[in-house]
């Protein structure tokens, strides 16, 4: 590690032109930035936070984890890197992703090309110069030849519209903004909406250190115990030792990562193999437990299989029979991201924690000391949202982004994002997404795809560079076949099941489009043909 950190840049000139502007410095941003300097372009990147990290850098809320394994979770690009890092556990804590995020940043020496506290408010494309006009929250505007969106898929928070929200007379907290001092809730009565992963991870802690807490339910979750543990240092070397074949093997994954996939399907084997194979994944507390067979997002008998198995579980763990019963989840398995908790079940044993199941009868008000279900009146001190996020294209509506002859971003996608392999959109030269709709992002291990995003722009705009051509942009007939080729993979899955935020569908009013594309290794070699092709479904001008 080197020894301090390089400040960070200065604020951006009014007028001040860059090679190409990066907006968020998240692991998107950073690596980004990485790669276009070494193409030697002069590039900023633009960070709302005061730190980078992305969602690392928000998502502070407690029990905050990933739940793909550390060692899977990093970066790939640098051997260097992936060799001197030391996860201390196999699924890693905020705290610990975030230091990771300072080490890569000090390495690679990111700090002077990262501006922090600044919001990019807009984007639109110059016709006439071939350039983006950027302008920053602080009112200055820019320059730029590339514009690349490394915005996450989870960054622009969801704080449902409820009546009387700003009437509550306690503090209130979203997951995704969480204090950086943290909050102690000792003494104090909670109350949390929502039972999402972040709701997950945290109702535990939360509910160890309240007087008491009640969980407002809309739709009760499946949940494979995590078994977070320490890493063994013997099993940290024998990956170190083997990361080209690891990484190597988690390329051919359908999510990126080594799940252990099983070829045969639910059906073909009794119903003893099946319980076996649940319980084994259930003992190694993994997202593979959607691996257990080749059917389970496919078929509706053999997700139910797994399904089943979920819910004798949540009945064998909680004690009372009317609380497990409204825990149980009803949809398909996995068509809601499948979490990873810690004692998320048990923790509704506690005599301080109250669950509330709002499914048919919503929350009605939010009153200045609590909230109302119908008439029912429930009273606490402090309110914490773990509603979620307005994914994949939550971030990026909320720039004012217009390509050419004016077309709004938000107006282009208005019935649902239109992306060609998620890395670009028609009209729109020179923009680039990473893990942008249409590509596998959110439905894959992230860094990892990330990195080959990042590496692709880079690569693409390295050939730009070559063949002296200043403008590439998506065709729209290569666009229309990726938006039905993404939405025909996910129809032949049961992905479009329930009400996902997959789909849009936990905000109201956003159009019902099936947005990640699934199948890591089948995309990365669309990109690979594509690229190799000369950037075919592009046009590129000089
Ligand atoms: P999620 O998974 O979107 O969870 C949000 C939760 O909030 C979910 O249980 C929602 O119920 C609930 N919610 C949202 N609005 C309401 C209202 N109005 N009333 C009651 N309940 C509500 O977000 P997370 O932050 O937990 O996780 C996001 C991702 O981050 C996660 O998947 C990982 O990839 C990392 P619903 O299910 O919509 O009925």
């Amino acid at each position: 590690m080197t020894s301090a950190p390089s400040p960070a840049a200065a604020a951006a000139q009014p007028g001040e032109t860059f090679d190409a502007i990066v907006v968020g410095a998240g692991f998107a941003g950073l690596y980004m930035l990485h790669r276009l300097r070494a193409l030697g372009l002069r590039t900023r990147v633009f960070e709302a936070g005061s730190g980078p990290g992305g969602t690392w850098y928000w998502n502070r809320y407690p029990g905050a984890r990933c739940d793909v394994p550390s060692m899977e979770y990093s970066y790939q690009f640098s051997d260097e890197l992936q060799q001197e890092w030391n996860w201390s556990e196999r699924y890693a804590t905020q705290p610990e992703i975030l230091r990771y995020v300072h080490h890569v940043a000090d390495r690679f020496d990111l700090w002077p090309d990262i501006q922090f506290d600044t919001r990019v408010t807009a984007a639109h494309f110059d016709e006439a110069r071939g350039r983006w006009i950027v302008r920053l929250d602080t009112g200055t505007e820019i320059t730029a030849r590339f514009c690349v969106m490394a915005t996450g898929c989870l960054s622009s928070a969801n704080i449902p519209d409820i009546p009387g929200r700003e009437d509550f007379r306690g503090p209130t907290y979203h997951t995704g903004h969480w204090p950086h001092e943290g909050v102690d809730f000792t003494g104090q009565r909670v109350g949390i909406i929502g039972t999402g992963s972040s709701a997950l991870q945290s109702i535990p802690l939360i509910a160890a250190q309240a007087a008491h807490l009640t969980v407002f339910q809309r739709t009760p979750t499946y949940a494979v115990p995590a078994r977070n543990a320490p890493l063994d240092p013997a099993d940290v070397a024998r990956i170190k030792a083997h990361y080209p074949e690891i990484r190597a093997r988690n390329w051919q994954e359908p999510f990126g990562v080594d799940f252990h996939q099983r070829s045969e399907s639910a059906h073909a084997v009794s119903a003893e193999e099946r319980e076996r194979e649940f319980e084994k994944r259930w003992q190694e507390g993994t997202l593979g437990f959607l691996a257990a067979f080749s059917d389970l997002l496919i078929d509706p008998q053999a997700n139910d299989y797994a399904a089943e198995f979920i819910r004798r579980k949540i009945r064998s763990i909680v004690k009372d029979p009317a609380t497990a019963g409204k825990l149980l989840p009803k949809q398909v398995v996995g068509c809601k991201r499948l979490c990873l908790d810690t004692q998320y079940y048990e923790t509704f044993n506690r005599p301080n924690v109250t669950l509330v199941d709002v499914s048919e009868t919503p929350i009605a008000c939010i009153t200045p000391d609590g909230l109302k279900v119908g008439d029912t009146g429930y009273t606490f001190d402090r309110l914490v949202f773990a509603t979620g996020f307005d994914a994949m294209t939550g971030a990026l509506d909320k720039i004012d982004i217009r390509g050419r002859g004016g077309l709004a971003l938000k107006e282009k996608w208005r019935a649902g994002p239109r992306t060609y392999l998620g890395l670009a959109t028609a009209g729109f030269p020179n923009l680039f997404t990473v893990s942008g709709p249409g590509s596998p992002s959110v439905l894959s291990n992230m860094l990892p795809t990330i990195e080959q995003h990042v590496n692709w722009i880079a690569d693409c705009i390295g050939y730009l560079e070559t063949h002296r051509q200043r403008l590439i942009e998506a065709r729209t007939e290569a666009e229309d076949a990726w938006v039905d080729h993404v939405n025909e993979v996910a129809g032949m899955t049961l992905y479009p099941r329930c009400n996902s935020w997959y789909l849009g569908a936990n905000i109201p009013g956003k159009p019902r489009i099936f947005m990640p594309y699934i199948g890591v290794p089948p995309y990365v070699e669309k990109c690979r043909q594509v690229a190799a092709n000369g950037y075919e479904g592009f046009a590129l001008s000089a």
